[in-house]
């Protein structure tokens, strides 16, 4: 029989009890669920008298965003222990570490990250990061060079794909993003204001190519080991540190799907300054640090997976530079189109963000949702022509006044 059972406050504490070297014998110990996400349990376990803590996540067995209808693996929290060793192994310094995975209880121990902010909270408050953009570009060249094709034994890569087969999580991106969208799916969430502009989707049969061609790179090209889901939302930061939180949708996929996650949310944010900037200075002040941002990413990327490849390339092959670019410029390509989808989904489709959602203002939203909408478009329908990221960064500021 199944020994799963969905944790209560106290159930957290005594199973935080039962770790070896973590909290002093027979001390109190204070437990809170403080999980906001969209699928799991998250408790907060702490022991006052020494300042310790831990969290404990755990899934549960259905989305609790949707509630019971909507079922879900709990081998989700395998998938994201074991990325997240992984992930840790390449950067050690921009991830929590993992003390222990209990596959019973599908739970794992984790690094108590209470003095990092949500990326998306500290941008939605006006903060600015400005070691991020290094962080952030080490770890998706990294994670994507050392997980491909590129950079570990080819042989052990194809186990690394079987290992992290997730074929439900992929089945709810598959769906939120590059279907339910654009068609009028019971599981969208449609604001009125804008659905003169959403059903113009449903029937621009060039985007709708160019989302089958996404589509198919997302269930096909298992490129690196993903992230899976790495918006604001998943990221811990604050000033000196970044850390990359959530990999329960990790999986072999397209690099750009990772980086488009990144993109598209900062733009997002992007977005949303139609309401969150007090005035026009500081709102093109704003959006001018997160297009930087954007920028920044990219080149610290680009420039250390080029490094990575010269130094630690494992194929002859795919070592000449004609290659590497031709390479590059494909991520590139894929880096926009998922950017847009990104984009789009969160706009009127199930999941969507507080960036935008959490504007108080009515006309200041619906200008931010048609705003995402017309970027998101735009760069799903020229991905297959991107050239560079400055092409990205001019198609957002061409579509704000
Ligand atoms: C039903 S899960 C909805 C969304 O939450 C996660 O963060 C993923 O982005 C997923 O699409
Ligand atoms: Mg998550």
């Amino acid at each position: 029989m199944s020994k799963y059972h969905a944790l209560t406050e106290a159930q957290a504490v005594q199973y935080a009890r039962s770790l070896p070297d973590l909290f002093t014998p027979d001390s109190e110990l204070s437990s809170h669920e403080i999980g906001d996400g969209n699928l799991n349990l998250v408790f907060h376990i702490s022991e006052p008298s020494t300042g310790k803590s831990i969290i404990l996540k755990q899934a549960i067995p259905y989305a609790k965003v949707v509630g019971e209808s909507m079922p879900l693996t709990l081998d989700r929290a395998r998938i994201e222990s074991e990325a997240l060793l992984i992930q840790e192994s390449l950067c050690p310094d921009l991830v929590p570490h993992v003390y222990a995975y209990e596959p019973d209880l599908a739970l794992t121990v984790m690094q108590d990250l209470s003095d990092h902010t949500i990326m998306r909270k500290g941008l939605i408050e006006g903060n600015r990061y400005p070691l991020f953009a290094q962080h952030i570009g080490r770890f998706i060249a990294h994670t994507l060079f050392y997980t491909s094709d590129l950079g570990m034994n080819q042989q052990e890569k194809k186990l690394r794909v079987k290992q992290f087969i997730n074929p439900e999580l992929c089945k709810i991106t598959e769906d939120l993003i590059f279907d339910d969208p654009y068609r009028d799916a019971d599981t969208n969430n449609i604001p009125p204001a804008i659905r003169d502009a959403v059903e113009v989707l449903w029937k621009d049969q060039e985007l709708l190519l160019e989302v089958a061609i996404l589509r198919n790179g997302f269930l096909t090209k298992a490129q690196s080991l993903l992230h899976g889901d790495l918006h604001t939302g998943s990221i811990f930061i604050k000033e000196d540190s970044t850390k990359v939180i959530d990999p329960e949708f990790a999986y072999y996929g397209p690099m750009g799907f990772d980086i488009g996650a990144l993109f598209a949310n900062l733009l997002l944010n992007f977005t949303a300054q139609e309401g969150w900037s007090k005035d026009a200075k500081s709102r093109a002040d704003y959006r001018n640090y997160l297009l930087g941002t954007v920028k920044d990413v990219w080149s610290f990327f680009v420039g250390e997976f080029r490094s990575l490849w010269a130094l630690y390339g494992v194929d002859r092959v795919f070592a000449g530079e004609s290659y590497q670019d031709y390479y590059l410029q494909q991520v590139l390509r894929d880096t926009w189109g998922y950017t847009g989808a990104k984009m789009v989904r969160r706009v009127h489709g199930l999941a969507q963000v507080a960036d935008i959602n959490k504007l108080e203002d009515p006309a200041a939203k619906e200008r931010a949702q048609r705003i995402a909408l017309r970027i998101g478009t735009t760069l799903i329908k020229q991905h297959r022509q991107a050239t560079s990221i400055d092409g990205l960064i001019e198609i957002a500021l061409n579509n704000v006044e």
